[in-house]
């Protein structure tokens, strides 16, 4: 898999440097609704050694004494992980997996939850978790927006809270501690890259967007747009439509789309789970492999198999395995050390020609 590392630019002066790289064994990956359904065997993707983040040029930090917490000892600790969506997308399966194995591998105590893609849910499993004596949260929240009845209460009991994957409109290092995530701008402009190498920059493409609400929709699309601006002024995006980041919607949307828009030439989708429904799609219309470019992001092991069987023409990774990462920024601050506040995980890509080669560390 090719690694690169984008950052997000942070306009904040950064206070003091921090330890940066961390480097994690990704080990396991998850069983996609095929798999599960039978499909492929997922084989795990034993020891692929990779360098997974650092803290984000400009990030401030944040200390226990500035958050407002006290130092405990996270072994005799309890975490809550909240999931926002449900396991049926492997970036989720993946995601929770990260986190329980280093868990497991850390013998602290965790209790999950998952809201089922409903947010509400998502408010009360937290308020849940802090009710059953979780002593620090780690999220991945579904929606950036309607968080402050679950910081209050984290506040009320001093529980930290560990932001991953997506954005939570709130205030670091006082309502949570850190946010680590993808850049998920830079993964727009390389998913843009590779629509204008697999399209020769020019004719007509579409958006499957993903969910709204959220800051990995709103950036996944400004990148895109922003580089095709940039590099392939003659590429122009005429058709947008939300999939939910969800496969059947996406199914149904690029059925709607190749029936609207017949010269469509590619489709960029900001998740796998719809750059898979769109196949589906083009297979239902009688279409070729190639015929109409797809382009997505996740790196799940259906989308890069998909590369192998000419589908779809590249896979920007977006890593989902947080777990050592989530640990280590816990263990850090607990322990009454500084940690970044912004911190991105790197991600990997897949083209033609590495998807076969890499296709056991997508998830
Ligand atoms: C990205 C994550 C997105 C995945 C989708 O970090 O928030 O949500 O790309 C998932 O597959 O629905």
């Amino acid at each position: 898999m090719q690694r690169t590392t984008h950052r997000r630019s942070l306009a904040r002066p950064v206070a003091v440097s921090l330890a940066a790289a961390v480097v994690l064994t990704a080990t396991s990956c998850a069983k996609s609704e095929d798999d599960a359904a039978g499909g492929n065997s997922s084989a795990t993707a034993a020891g692929a050694e990779q360098k997974v983040a650092s803290p984000a040029p400009g990030s401030k930090t944040c200390t226990v004494e500035a958050y407002g917490a006290e130092k405990i000892d996270l072994k005799s600790a309890t975490v809550g992980f909240s999931q926002s969506e449900k396991e049926a997308n492997p970036f989720r399966i993946a995601e929770t997996q990260s986190i329980k194995d280093e868990a497991k591998k850390r013998g602290v105590k965790l209790l999950t939850a998952n809201a089922q893609s409903q947010f509400s849910k998502q408010i009360s499993d937290v308020q849940d978790l802090l009710s059953k004596g979780a002593d620090l949260l780690v999220i991945a929240p579904l929606n950036s927006d309607g968080w402050d009845p679950v910081l209050q209460a984290a506040a009320a009991k001093k529980v930290p809270i560990v932001t991953i994957d997506r954005k939570i409109n709130a205030t670091a290092c006082k309502d949570y501690v850190s946010f680590i995530a993808s850049d998920f701008v830079e993964q727009g402009k390389r998913a843009a890259d590779q629509m204008i190498e697999a399209t020769g920059g020019k004719g007509e493409v579409a958006i499957l967007l993903g969910a709204a609400g959220n800051n990995v929709t709103t950036e996944r699309t400004k990148g895109f747009k922003d580089r095709i601006a940039e590099k392939a002024p003659e590429l122009k995006v005429v058709f947008e439509q939300t999939g939910d980041f969800a496969r059947e919607k996406g199914q149904q949307v690029t059925e709607q789309l190749i029936q609207s828009n017949p010269n469509i030439k590619g489709i960029y989708a900001e998740n796998d789970e719809m750059g898979l429904g769109a196949v589906a799609a083009l297979k239902g219309a009688g279409k070729k492999p190639g015929d109409i470019k797809i382009v997505t992001v996740d790196g799940t092991r259906n989308a890069v198999q998909g590369i192998v069987d000419g589908w779809i023409s590249g896979v920007i990774e977006s890593n989902p395995r947080f777990g050592p990462l989530a640990f280590q920024t816990l263990d850090t601050f607990t322990q009454g050390e500084e940690v970044a506040q912004d911190i991105v995980i790197e991600d990997g890509a897949y083209t033609k020609d590495n998807a076969k080669s890499d296709l056991g560390k997508a998830y």
